[in-house]
């Protein structure tokens, strides 16, 4: 689908005109210039309003700061939904989770949703010559089929199967069991005394839950749900049992990940690496080290963000030690809006103070307002990039994957990434052309239609507030609702009936992008 989008090769004026960064010792700069590193970094639920370079006050964010002065900051990027899994999902196939069932918020024990014969990112690095590594969160699922997972045994389908050269991942969320990291297809620190067994149908016989058990909440207690298995002293979505040495403390979760990250970074600095690292912060549970509480103004969420920073500035530092730095281009988002109360009593509700997680805009995570895909989105690479840049172009994190793919030279197998467009110039900083239309999901499958000018949601007759737990807009609306971007951002003013043709116009798009019948 793409062919005419993805002709570049390796020798094309793209990689005439770029600058090598790294020394490579053996390597003739000036007759083969060295493709560039790729890192992409995947918060969760880091709101556009979450970091100091988009406006927040109460929280130092300097490391993330720096790759945006250094970089460009973009201020009009979408995740392709509002939630993780169909982020994710869409983020690593070049397709709208939407056309696939079972690509909703996936359960810690869901088999594997990204099919091996799918094409994803990871493949076209994996076959361009580069080393591949996922870190951190996964939440795609792993093995062959939900709930027959044999955690004691290696897993039969993993990211290895998606192109994924290692990797060092939660199986869903921090708090979702099982709570332990996947390596390579294993439990890591594997504890054969302790066999893991997880379930989320029933408990395992004389295992404490939250709901049954408070007294053992000795690190957080749930606001709403997060009440079954206990692990750390915190209770989970789902149950667990066993896991021993392997089980995994929430305040060393940023810790392990980076490092593994940091280490594999080590371990290929002479060859061209794609890594997608993807943090646990800023999801719930928040329960941020020690080193990292009290630095914001606003508690746990807030020190979570700081985390995060930190995370960043630990890759950074790595990178420029190895002399790296220059010709990797890191991508910085998140993949989803943000949420404040997510069922955790962290007092992130009460400290919250003036900041405002999703900044100008209108709802949070889950919500078919803007809140819910709005996302910080920066990009670095000082070998091709200019610093000092802001960007307002119109992008979707689901055309990444064939700006990527052209970026590497590689090509498309047709049929693969259907909905993903090539962009690559606005991610370099070197056209400003916006998408004409970005589609966004919420977490009830209300698709909006995102124009420069418009933002269209279409109708539902779902509640208006979620009704499960957190205090948040869905954006559900049992009529059409049609909002000027460009002098209603906080999307208050339904023009719906006074603009009857561009609701038609913004309609026929999504009806048609809905049936594979129109790209970009
Ligand atoms: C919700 C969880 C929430 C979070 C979310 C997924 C409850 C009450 N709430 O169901 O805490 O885990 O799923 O978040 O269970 S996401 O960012 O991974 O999509
Ligand atoms: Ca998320």
């Amino acid at each position: 689908m793409k062919s005419t989008l993805l002709t570049l090769s390796l020798f094309s004026p793209l990689f005439g005109s770029m600058a090598a960064g790294a020394e490579n010792p053996g390597n003739d700069k000036q007759q083969a210039p060295e493709r560039p590193n790729v890192i992409l970094i995947y918060a969760d639920d880091l709101g556009y309003g979450d970091l100091a370079c988009y406006g927040a006050r109460g929280i130092r964010t300097p490391h993330v700061d720096r790759l945006a002065a250094e970089g460009i900051r973009f201020t009009n990027t979408h995740a392709v939904a509002a939630t993780s899994t169909p982020s994710r999902y869409s983020l690593l196939t070049g397709e709208y989770a939407w056309r696939r069932p079972g690509t909703d918020v996936a359960a810690g024990n869901a088999g594997m949703i990204i099919s091996p014969y799918q094409y994803t990112l990871a493949d076209a690095f994996q076959h361009a010559g580069y080393t591949t590594a996922a870190f951190g969160k996964w939440h795609l699922g792993l093995g062959e089929k939900s709930g027959t997972q044999d955690w004691n045994a290696p897993l039969c389908a993993t990211p290895a199967d998606l192109g994924f050269d290692h990797h060092y991942i939660m199986a869903a969320t921090a708090d979702r069991v099982p709570c332990v990291f996947i390596e390579d297809g294993c439990v890591a620190n594997y504890d054969a005394s302790a066999p893991i067994e997880v379930s989320y149908r029933k408990n395992f016989p004389g295992e404490p839950t939250g709901r049954d058990n408070p007294e053992l909440l000795y690190n957080l207690k749930p606001s709403h749900g997060h009440d079954q298995s206990i692990v750390n002293g915190i209770s989970r979505i789902g149950y667990m049992k066993g896991g021993g040495r392997a089980l995994w403390k929430d305040e060393n979760i940023a810790d392990s990940i980076t490092a593994h990250a940091v280490d594999f970074i080590r371990a290929h600095s002479h060859e061209p690496f794609f890594i997608y690292f993807a943090t646990n912060d800023v999801h719930v549970p928040r329960f941020p080290h020690p080193r990292f509480r009290g630095q914001s103004s606003m508690g746990l969420r807030g020190d979570a963000i700081v985390q995060f920073d930190w995370s960043v500035g630990q890759i950074m530092q790595t990178l420029e030690e190895l002399g790296l730095a220059d010709n990797t281009l890191i991508i910085l988002s998140s993949d989803n809006g943000p949420v404040v109360d997510d069922g955790y009593l962290d007092q992130a509700e009460e400290l919250l103070g003036e900041h405002r997680p999703a900044g100008p805009f209108r709802g949070n995570k889950y919500s078919a307002y803007e809140g819910g895909t709005a996302v910080p989105a920066i990009v670095r690479w000082p070998a091709r990039i200019r610093s000092g840049q802001e960007s307002d172009v119109l992008m979707s994190q689901i055309d990444w994957m064939a700006s990527l793919v052209t970026l590497i030279g590689a090509r498309l197998p047709q049929g693969s990434a259907p909905d993903s467009h090539d962009c690559l110039k606005n991610l370099l900083g070197e056209d400003q052309t916006d998408r004409p239309w970005v589609i966004e999901q919420s977490s009830n499958h209300v698709l909006s239609v995102r124009t420069p000018e418009w933002k269209y949601i279409e109708p539902n007759d779902g509640s208006p507030m979620i009704t499960w737990g957190p205090k948040i807009e869905t954006g559900n609306n049992p009529v059409p609702q049609l909002y000027d971007m460009k002098k209603d951002i906080n999307e208050q003013d339904n023009l719906a009936t006074q603009h009857p043709d561009i609701v038609f116009q913004l309609e026929t798009i999504l009806r048609k992008v809905r049936a594979g019948k129109l790209n970009p």
